[in-house]
This record gives C-alpha cells, sequence and structure tokens, in this order.
C-alpha cells in the first residue's frame, strides 16, 4: 500500500500525511498539479492499493473544484479507483446537498461521514444517503487516529435516530 497526496494547499498538510507514512511504513508521493498525477500512478504501479488524499476547498471554489475534477479523472484511466467523498456530521443539510451535487460531476462515490462525536442530529446522514443516492461506507467518532473510524453501521445510527441510544 502507498499514499500519494495532492493536498499542497493546507499548510503543513504533506508533512501530516509524512508521519502517518512514517509510522505506518509506506511510501508517500506528493503531487504538485493534475498533470503529474498518472506518472505518479505509474511509479507506485508494484502496490496494489494507493491511498490519494486531495485538497480540501470550498466546494463554492470553481477554480479549485476543476482541478480536483482533472485529478479524479486522471486517477481513473486504466485503474480501478474508488471515490470517497467526506463529509461532516455537522454540517448544515443545504451545504452538504450542494457538496454532494458538485462532487457528482466529478465521479461516483461513496460517503465517509465524520464527527459523530459532535452532534446529535443524524437525520442529515440519511437524508444525504437518501439525497445522493450514494452509499455509507465509514463513519467517524473522535480524533484518535485509527480507532475511531469505523465501517458505516447502520443499525447504530437508526438507533441514535428513533432514539433509542
Ligand atoms: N471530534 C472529531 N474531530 C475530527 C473527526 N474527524 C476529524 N476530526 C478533526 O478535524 C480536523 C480536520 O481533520 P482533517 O483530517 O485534517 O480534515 P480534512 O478534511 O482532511 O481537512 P482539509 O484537508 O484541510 O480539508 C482535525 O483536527 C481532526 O482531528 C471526528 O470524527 N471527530
Ligand atoms: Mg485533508
Amino acid at each position: 500500500m502507498a499514499f500519494l497526496t495532492a493536498d499542497t494547499y493546507r499548510i503543513a498538510a504533506t508533512e501530516q500525511l509524512r508521519t502517518y507514512a512514517n509510522i505506518l511504513d509506506m511510501p508517500l508521493t506528493i503531487v504538485y498539479s493534475s498533470e503529474e498525477i498518472q506518472d505518479a500512478i505509474r511509479n507506485l504501479s508494484e502496490y496494489d492499493l494507493i491511498l490519494v488524499d486531495t485538497a480540501g476547498f470550498s466546494h463554492k471554489n470553481a477554480a479549485q473544484c476543476e482541478d480536483v475534477k482533472k485529478l479524479i479523472g486522471g486517477l481513473s484511466v486504466g485503474n480501478k479507483t474508488e471515490v470517497y467523498l467526506v463529509l461532516s456530521a455537522t454540517t448544515k443539510y443545504r451545504d452538504l446537498q450542494d457538496m454532494c451535487n458538485i462532487y457528482r460531476t466529478f465521479a461516483d462515490y461513496r460517503l465517509i461521514f465524520t464527527k459523530l462525536d459532535e452532534t446529535s442530529c443524524y437525520g442529515n446522514l440519511l437524508n444525504i444517503h437518501l439525497y445522493s443516492g450514494a452509499d455509507l461506507s465509514y463513519a467517524t467518532y473522535g480524533q484518535n487516529v485509527p480507532d475511531d473510524i469505523e465501517v458505516f453501521d447502520t443499525q447504530k445510527i437508526v438507533k441514535k435516530l428513533l432514539g433509542g441510544d
């Protein structure tokens, strides 16, 4: 398994991922533009899994959206790709809808919801799943890596939603 990051945007984002890569003893490749992505993937062809991190940005920034769209497009050429859209459970419904619509134009994706520990409102998860038609894949419940991520447990969330927990 190898890491590839295109997040050269946020201060120290690559340093942070390098720390994870060191802990897990995996190679890290940094790409600075969508044009570099195919070469970078080719150089990692001996790995069966490559985790790619894209830069976080406002979905209302059209230029950055275009960059990520190109990057994801470049990844898909000749490779089996899975795209995950990571959304915070604390984001307002209307904004989540906008994010889903914009990312839908990039690729088919599965959803990861973060920050379930910071909210008591679970309706957005169900509504966004229905609205986007995307599968719910993982959920995170805190900042401890890797303990606070788990496969999305529908039963658990439905229980919380109906006040059973
Ligand atoms: N409480 C809580 N904090 C979380 C959770 N998931 C992530 N965080 C925190 O949220 C902050 C941002 O996490 P990142 O993983 O950097 O988020 P990101 O979406 O990659 O950010 P950008 O790349 O800048 O868009 C960090 O301080 C994380 O520890 C969660 O499930 N619960
Ligand atoms: Mg990030």
